[in-house]
């Protein structure tokens, strides 16, 4: 079987031709208008970026390189073996989402190899790690971290060094695969430093990734390596415009190396309304949860719309409901909701995020204001965690930093191998807007 570099290698100039023909053949076609609304209000909906490793659609949800999370699941290698036995690899969706195909068993252990030998950290990057203060935000540690990486940037070196920019994919495939490798042990270093006193325990490299970082985060059971596996999956990548990824693609763009582009999306991830909600939802139910065992009062559908009118009345938002561009339940949520009735079903908890499914849609529906009641990714994946023990819930957006580095930096890598220019759309002043419609 091929490897993954010899499967882009490949690939390259047909994409580039692909790319050319269709600038040639349809590069003044209209794909939409921008409203005035559109362009205040976040761009919404304004289609200007090209973003080829996943599609996300309003009412179905994402698709990796075309197929959905069932077909993934269906389709992708397992850590032990072929699909269907067990949740998909990280390692299977990396080289799906690079290469747009379904990877063998094999190439998967290739590519989990691979990564094993480029995880190592400078020591710098430990000692920086090692010296940052335990109260600090676990995603502050973990942005500073990969930052501190920088230094190994073989792309950096390479542009410094003068190389041809048809090259620029080569150096740039290294590093993609070093930042992925190397966040593992970072998050890792930062949930130790944090949460045990800075105590830090060997991974097991005769297992996969995920497996292999359980391990050195301290977790040690096949239920939660599984869990961490579909995790790693399925927050992989929602196509371009999400904060994460289109920041990491924004700095990336200025041929800043893959480690500072991702540091960039790192931060992103790390505001409430984007992968912090991963935390919030936690926090909401353990909020929750508080206040009504104090008052001796169960945690029942009645209780929650309670509990949500008083979030809602608050000026605040409900974390894990609404999204950006998904209008029905988001396929992620279905995902690990099947997940926890496989493995979890009659976990506490779980049966919370599930009364709270079955009334937060009406009280937000009823609240008038959102354009999307159900809920997202973020809703369900902290229960899943804590049912494992894994309860230091300000260190959630961590994982989901791991996985968004699979196809952020996947798509970095297309856009150096295809040679993608600066990104740079239009800003207009409110004057210049005003004047403009007048006139019209
Ligand atoms: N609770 C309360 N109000 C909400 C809401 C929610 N969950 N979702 C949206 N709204 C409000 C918005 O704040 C906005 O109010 P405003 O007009 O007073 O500013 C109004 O509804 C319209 O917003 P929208 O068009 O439905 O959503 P959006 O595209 O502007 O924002 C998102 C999308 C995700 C930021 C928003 O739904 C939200 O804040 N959700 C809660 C936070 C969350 O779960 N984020 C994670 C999203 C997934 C991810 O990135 N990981």
């Amino acid at each position: 079987d091929a490897t993954l570099k010899e499967t882009l290698t490949v690939q390259i100039p047909q994409k580039q031709e692909e790319l050319k023909q269709l600038k040639a053949d349809h590069g003044s076609k209209v794909l939409g208008e921008v409203t005035v609304d559109q362009c205040i209000g976040g761009g919404r909906g304004v289609r200007c970026m090209l973003w080829e490793t996943s599609l996300l659609d309003a009412a179905e949800g994402i698709r990796f390189r075309g197929y959905t999370i069932p077909e993934c699941q269906e389709l992708l290698p397992t850590f032990k073996g072929p699909a269907g036995d067990g949740e998909p690899t990280p390692e299977a969706i990396l080289w799906l989402l690079l290469t747009g195909e379904i990877p063998t068993k094999e190439q998967c252990d290739g590519l989990t190899a691979e990564l094993f030998e480029r995880s190592a950290l400078p020591a710098h990057a430990t000692q920086l790690l090692d010296s940052l203060p335990k109260t600090m935000h676990p995603m502050t540690q973990f942005s500073l971290g990969l930052q501190a990486c920088q230094t190994e940037s073989n792309f950096a070196k390479a542009y410094s060094d003068g190389v041809h920019k048809t090259k620029y994919w080569e150096s740039t495939y290294e590093d993609v695969l070093d930042v992925i490798a190397k966040l593992a042990p970072i998050a890792a270093r930062v949930y130790r430093n944090t949460y045990f006193n800075g105590e830090q325990l060997k991974g097991d490299t005769s297992l996969d990734y995920s497996a292999n970082f359980c391990r050195m985060l301290g977790m040690d059971s096949p239920g939660f390596d599984e869990l961490m596996r579909l995790y790693l999956v399925i927050h992989s990548d929602h196509e371009g415009g999400n904060a994460s990824a289109h920041a990491t693609h924004l700095v990336g763009s200025t041929l800043s190396d893959p480690y500072n582009a991702y540091v960039g999306g790192l931060n992103a991830l790390a505001g409430p309304l984007h992968g912090l909600a991963n935390q919030e939802v936690l926090g909401w139910i353990q909020d929750l949860k508080a206040k009504f065992d104090a008052e001796g009062r169960e945690v029942n559908e009645k209780t929650i719309t309670e509990f949500a009118w008083e979030t809602l009345n608050a000026g605040k938002v409900i974390p894990g409901f609404g999204h950006a561009v998904l209008r029905k339940t988001d396929p992620r949520y279905t995902c690990q909701r099947e997940f926890a009735f496989k493995h979890l079903p009659d976990d506490e908890l779980f049966k919370v995020v599930d009364t709270i499914y079955k009334v937060m849609p009406g009280v937000l529906t009823e609240h008038g204001k959102t354009a999307n009641p159900y809920p997202n990714v973020d809703s369900h994946s902290g229960v899943l965690l804590w049912h494992y023990g894994f309860t230091q819930y300000e260190y959630y957006t961590v994982l989901f930093g791991v996985s968004r580095a699979i196809g952020a930096l996947s798509q970095v890598f297309w856009d150096r191998a295809l040679g993608l220019p600066l990104e740079r759309p239009k800003s207009l002043t409110t004057g210049f807007i005003k004047d403009f419609c007048e006139k019209q």
